[in-house]
């Protein structure tokens, strides 16, 4: 009854947007109750190197902004979904056909969760892959230059949402759909959704070399939301899980219809099996159209393929693949713990953590124990999976992390604090507030084989007086917590960018020896490129005039360009000649209403500009590169059509 009665409370609250008790005032966040050393703690000296990187997802940015631990300053925001004026990513001829879709040319998404690429389970830091949320993609971003390589859409999917977790040898970066929909699209009463609507689970292959994505094969499942997954690893390694709510296929989610069911399910899928079935030849080719988007870092340019088919498996194919596990309480994140044996779903309208066991579930395969199969799916019965249960540790569970010594962490949205409790014993060890409202949690290796402890940090979704106000809206807040003593310790808290839902982080060793600093002039193989100032020229083609231009501190070559007419489409193809670390060039011209080009080290970017008045038009360098700087400029006369 005290359960019954609690979890009422929190879903009153959740559905009134009450965010805890804990946002009136400054009482439990002030500096007062911080011990004296936590500044030592987070201080990296001028001119010293942060220990980790954090890669957080940019939510309605659409982007991933890289930050620095334990001083929590932002490096850069890597463009991904969205278009980008500050570097021109989207906007120029070699990186708008990145954001190519079925749906046409698409510059905005909603990212929520980077993962990082493993090798036997470690981060090996080699590419992070993101979700677009929306318009259903998934991006990978190379973790040696920190661009966006390579982006593929994910067709007959809607919520891009439980997405992109990968798996412990990056042989998949998975993807599912928070919405049913008719599969295929088409015409239909949303009332005949139960039975009708599907969700899509996509597996995406990862070529081990060059990171290649490519749709292996989807399952077509039940009408239920996908809303989180993560994978098996260790012993559970093959097997992948993923949160489900409305469970009830019901066509609205009003109160009286979403929560119905007092148990919703955490699909576990074989995928290993599904795989050797694919490669037997089983599956079905269907129509469907997606874009697959690559990025060639010798050419720099970007290509878009549209896709025709893509092979779909139903779970009735493939029968002891998949089964379903009851899981109360509409679970939102579901995350296996670094040795694969505990499943633990986070029902976010409940107030225990329920954690299921990969050992138990095996067992009641083989011993063929079920709960019917309502969905065509055998369902596991409740008591023969469950481990066990982290009794009334907070309300509204939603993300749980690791440490790799045996203890997990997990948010509680409702109750606005992270708490660590044991794994085999489930006791609750500790806990501390957040500021407020918490969503995910990162460890850094926290959801792979071996995490590597030492910080948690906490990315909060509500920030209300933890900042100086900047009007309505405020950046959101992060906490950084030392994880490495019995008790969490707040140590720092910072804003971030955009919404971060998740976050991947990583000692920064496995990653800044690697990172790139310039791209070598002589490996340039961009069509338009000019590699010495004797390549530049201007050509017209028709309407189109091309101009190939170089940039070197502190000139443009040709700096006096004439012969242009209104009514052309000039294209100022810029190649950057230094071949010094951090030694960009930008370009702007006048009227152009897009953007402008930073061009890196031995690159070669293409600005277009469409001139609608006659006159003597100045370019300029938007990069302050030199003493010289504000010499680096030139003019493009335009001449009457
Ligand atoms: S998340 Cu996407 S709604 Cu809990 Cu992973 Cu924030
Ligand atoms: Cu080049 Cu400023």
């Amino acid at each position: 009854m005290k359960n019954i009665l609690k979890t009422s409370v929190a879903l009153v609250s959740i559905l009134i947007g009450f965010t805890s008790c804990n946002n009136s005032g400054k009482s439990n966040g002030g500096s007062g109750a911080l011990a004296s050393n936590v500044a030592e703690k987070v201080y990296v000296p001028p001119g010293e190197y942060d220990s980790h990187y954090a890669f957080m997802s940019g939510g309605y940015s659409g982007n991933l902004t890289v930050y620095g631990l334990p001083s929590g300053r932002m490096f850069k925001e890597i463009p991904v979904f969205s278009q980008f004026p500050t570097n021109g990513y989207g906007y120029t001829e070699e990186t708008t056909p990145m954001l190519e879709t079925s749906y046409g040319f698409v510059p905005w998404d909603d990212s929520h969760h980077p993962d990082i690429s493993q090798t036997d389970g470690v981060l090996d830091g080699r590419w992070i892959f993101i979700n677009g949320n929306n318009t259903p993609r998934i991006a990978r971003i190379s973790l040696t230059n920190f661009e966006t390589e390579e982006i593929i859409e994910v067709p007959n999917s809607a919520g891009n949402h439980s997405s992109s977790y990968i798996t412990e040898n990056t042989e998949y970066v998975v993807a599912g759909t928070r919405f049913s929909v008719p599969v295929p699209q088409r015409d239909m009463p949303i009332k005949d959704y139960k039975g009708n609507f599907k969700g899509a689970l996509t597996f995406i292959s990862v070529d081990p070399e060059e990171g290649h994505m490519d749709i292996k094969f989807q399952i077509l499942m039940p009408g239920f939301n996908y809303d989180l997954s993560h994978p098996g690893r260790g012993k559970s390694h093959g097997w992948f899980f993923f949160t489900t709510y409305n469970t009830e296929e019901a066509n609205s989610l009003l109160e009286v219809n979403a929560s119905q069911n007092d148990k919703d399910f955490i699909a576990a899928i074989n995928w290993k099996k599904i795989e050797e079935y694919v490669n037997n030849g089983g599956g079905t080719m269907m129509p469907a159209n997606y874009a697959h988007n690559l990025y060639d870092e010798d050419t720099h340019m970007a290509t878009s393929t549209m896709k025709k088919e893509v092979r779909v498996v139903n779970p009735s194919e493939v029968p002891g693949a998949i089964y379903l596990l009851p899981t109360p309480k509409s679970p939102h994140g579901v995350d296996v713990d670094p040795s694969g044996e505990y499943i633990v779903g986070n029902g976010k309208l409940s107030a225990n953590l329920t954690v299921h066991s990969f050992t138990k579930m095996i067992d009641a395969i083989e011993n063929k124990e079920f709960d019917g199969d309502a969905y065509g799916i055998p369902i596991i019965k409740f008591e023969d999976v469950l481990a066990g249960s982290v009794e009334q540790a907070g309300l509204g569970p939603l993300h749980t992390e690791f440490d790799g010594k045996g203890n997990g962490y997990t948010t509680f949205f409702i109750s606005s604090e992270v708490v660590k409790w044991k794994l085999g014993t489930w006791e609750v060890l500790d806990r501390k507030p957040t500021y407020y409202s918490v969503g995910h949690l990162t460890i850094p290796g926290g959801n792979s084989r071996e995490p590597f402890g030492k910080y948690m940090f906490a990315m909060n979704k509500i920030t209300k007086d933890r900042y100086l106000p900047v009007g309505p809206e405020m950046e959101h807040s992060a906490q950084l917590y030392d994880i490495s003593g019995d008790k969490m310790e707040l140590l720092l808290d910072f804003p971030t960018h955009g919404e971060p839902h998740y976050a991947a982080a990583i000692p920064a060793e496995i990653i800044m020896n690697n990172v790139k600093k310039i791209y070598r002039l002589d490996e340039n193989e961009h069509p338009r490129k000019a590699t010495n100032e004797s390549e530049t020229k201007v050509v017209r083609e028709g309407k189109n005039v091309h101009i190939y231009m170089t940039t070197i501190r502190s000139h443009f070559s040709p700096d006096n360009i004439e012969g242009v007419k209104v009514g052309d489409k000039v294209f100022f193809h810029v190649t950057n000649l230094e071949q010094d670390f951090d030694v960009p060039h930008g370009f702007a011209v006048i009227g152009a209403n897009t953007a402008e080009l930073l061009v890196m080290p031995g690159q070669t970017r293409t600005l277009t500009w469409e001139p609608k008045q006659v006159g003597v038009w100045p370019f300029y360098c938007t990069d302050f590169c030199s003493a010289l700087h504000q010499e680096m400029q030139g003019y493009v006369r335009v001449s009457p059509a």
